[in-house]
């Protein structure tokens, strides 16, 4: 059996959650916060973290190829080696030249904390490139690799509206706003799966906000 821990706000851990969904492998749950991770599965302290029969893993990606590796069923990776490397070109894209560049902009965007002018300034700027090359490597076919719904899916519906909200709130504009992404997300929130995960970060965030309130 399989235990994916960490908490549903998690962008990150919600990702892996959307794939064991689509792919209709059982889990179970465990809440763990940053802070109160166990430190011999996920040695940083980060979230998400998988518990299998075999032993633990962090990183997200990593678990995410696993997953897939280890339970055929409902692929979400096409089988033409150089169509999945595509899907994984945009998995790296979406994680490392957008996500990871408007990270530092949410303690200001969503958690009442300050980035400097400058700081904006230089993620901006990289967020503008990012996003520009981003766009050459998507095809909403109706997904965002092709025709079939893929782990870059599973990135895509969970970081890039965070992308969106962090840059209108910081530059009072979205730059996604001029590519397909808005369209394609509404589209993807049809899914059941897709809605289960929004349903379970709308109330985790809630508490997430209580417990630091309180
Ligand atoms: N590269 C990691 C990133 C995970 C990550 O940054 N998770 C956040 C929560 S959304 C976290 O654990 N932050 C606490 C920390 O970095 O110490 C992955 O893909 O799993």
């Amino acid at each position: 059996m399989l235990t994916l821990c960490g908490f549903a706000a998690s962008n990150y851990y919600n990702k892996v959650k959307l794939a064991l969904l689509e792919k209709g492998v059982p889990f179970d749950e465990e809440l763990a916060w940053v802070g109160q991770t166990d430190k011999a599965c996920s040695p940083l302290g980060k979230v998400p973290y998988l518990k299998t029969d075999a032993g633990s893993l962090s990183e997200s990606t990593v678990i995410l190829e696993y997953i897939e590796d280890a339970f055929p069923q409902n692929p979400l990776m096409p089988k033409d080696p150089f169509q999945a490397a595509k899907v994984r070109e945009l998995l790296r894209y979406i994680e490392l030249h957008l996500e990871l560049v408007a990270r530092n902009l949410y303690p200001e965007a969503f958690f009442g904390g300050k980035v400097s002018d400058s700081a904006k300034e230089k993620i901006g700027q990289q967020l503008e490139k990012n996003v520009a090359a981003f766009a050459k490597l998507t095809k909403y076919s109706p997904y965002i690799a092709g025709d079939q719904f893929t782990l870059a899916d599973c990135a895509a519906a969970v970081h890039l509206p965070l992308v969106s909200s962090a840059t209108k709130i910081i530059f009072g504009r979205d730059f996604l706003a001029d590519t397909p992404a808005r369209e394609y997300l509404k589209k993807l929130g049809e899914r059941a799966t897709v809605q289960k995960v929004n349903a379970d970060r709308k109330a985790n965030t809630e508490l997430m906000l209580s417990r630091s309130k309180g």
